[in-house]
C-alpha cells in the first residue's frame, strides 16, 4: 500500500538512503514530524531557537547567508546541539546554476555548506546536471538533496510538467531523497516530501507566503514534514511552547492518516 499509509519506523527500516533511514527513525523515536524554519539574523538567537526547539523537532532549516556574524564555531556549535538533541540540519540553499558552479557554492565559499548540512535543496531548472553537479560534492560525505517540486507562496511557477519532471529526476537520482512540495508525489520509491508554509492560525503574509494546516498538509497530502518558522518564534512568541504545539499537531495528523 501506499508509503503514506505506513509508518515511519516501517519505512526507516526499508529506506536504501542511509540518511533517509536515520530521519525516518529518528522521526518515530522523538515522535515528531516537525522542522523549524530558523530564519533569525545572529549566531545568537540561532543557537538559542536550535536549543529550545531542539527537543521537538527532526530537522532544523537554516538559511546560513542570513546570519550577520557566521562564522566556523556556529557551525561547531550547531553540529553539537543536533547531536545533544537528535536532529539534522537542512540548508534551504535553493542551488539554481549550472552543475560546475553548484559544486563549488555547496562545497567550498564561506559557507561549506557540504561539510555541516545533512540535507539541502535545488531548482532543477538547469536540468539534470545540477543534481549530479552536487551529488559529486555531496553524496561521498552522505549527504542528501530534495527537489523544489512546489514552492508554498501564491502563484508560484513550479507546476504540471514542471513539477513532473521533478518527480522523473527525483525517482531516477539515488541523492534525490525527497521534495519540497505540498503532497506525496510518487509511490515509485519512498521519497519524502517536506512542507513549508505551515501555520495554524494565520492565513499567510505580505508578500505572497500561504499557510496550511498539519492536518491538510500531513493527513489529506500525505506529506511527510511539516515545516514552520515565525509561528514559532515569532514577535511575542515562546518558541519551546509553540514548538510543542506544532509536534502535537503534526503527529496527530500523521496518526489519522495512518488509522
Ligand atoms: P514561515 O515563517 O513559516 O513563513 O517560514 C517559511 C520558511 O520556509 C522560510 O524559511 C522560507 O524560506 C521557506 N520556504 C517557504 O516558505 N516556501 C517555499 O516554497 C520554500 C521554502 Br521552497
Amino acid at each position: 500500500s501506499s508509503f503514506s499509509r505506513r509508518t515511519y519506523a516501517a519505512r526507516a527500516a526499508e529506506h536504501p538512503h542511509p540518511l533517509a533511514r536515520e530521519l525516518l527513525a529518528l522521526m518515530a523515536r522523538k515522535r515528531t514530524n516537525l522542522s523549524v524554519a530558523a530564519d533569525v539574523a545572529t549566531k545568537a538567537e540561532l543557537l538559542a531557537l536550535a536549543d529550545a526547539v531542539g527537543p521537538h523537532i527532526c530537522v532544523l532549516k537554516t538559511h546560513v547567508d542570513i546570519i550577520s556574524d557566521f562564522d566556523a564555531d556556529l557551525v561547531a556549535r550547531l553540529q553539537a546541539l543536533a547531536e545533544r538533541h537528535g536532529f539534522l540540519i537542512f540548508e534551504d540553499r535553493k542551488f539554481a546554476d549550472i552543475g560546475n558552479t553548484v559544486k563549488l557554492q555547496y562545497g567550498a565559499g564561506l559557507y561549506r555548506i557540504a561539510d555541516w548540512a545533512h540535507i539541502t535543496n535545488c531548482h532543477v531548472i538547469p536540468g539534470e546536471g545540477i543534481i549530479r553537479g552536487l551529488a559529486e560534492v555531496g553524496a561521498p560525505k552522505g549527504r542528501a538533496l530534495l527537489l523544489l517540486a512546489e514552492m508554498s507562496t501564491a502563484g508560484m511557477l513550479a507546476t504540471g510538467a514542471y513539477t513532473e519532471k521533478n518527480v522523473e529526476m527525483a525517482v531516477a537520482n539515488p541523492f534525490v531523497i525527497g521534495f519540497i512540495g505540498s503532497r506525496r508525489f510518487t509511490e515509485e520509491r519512498d521519497l519524502i516530501t517536506m512542507t513549508p508554509g505551515v501555520g495554524l492560525h494565520a492565513a499567510g503574509d505580505a508578500l505572497g507566503q500561504q499557510y496550511r494546516s498539519p492536518d491538510t498538509i500531513i493527513t489529506e497530502n500525505g506529506s511527510d514534514i511539516i515545516i514552520v518558522g515565525r509561528a514559532i518564534y515569532g514577535p511575542g512568541k515562546d518558541p519551546a511552547a509553540e514548538a510543542l504545539r506544532y509536534r502535537e499537531a503534526g503527529w496527530a495528523a500523521y496518526e489519522r492518516r495512518l488509522a
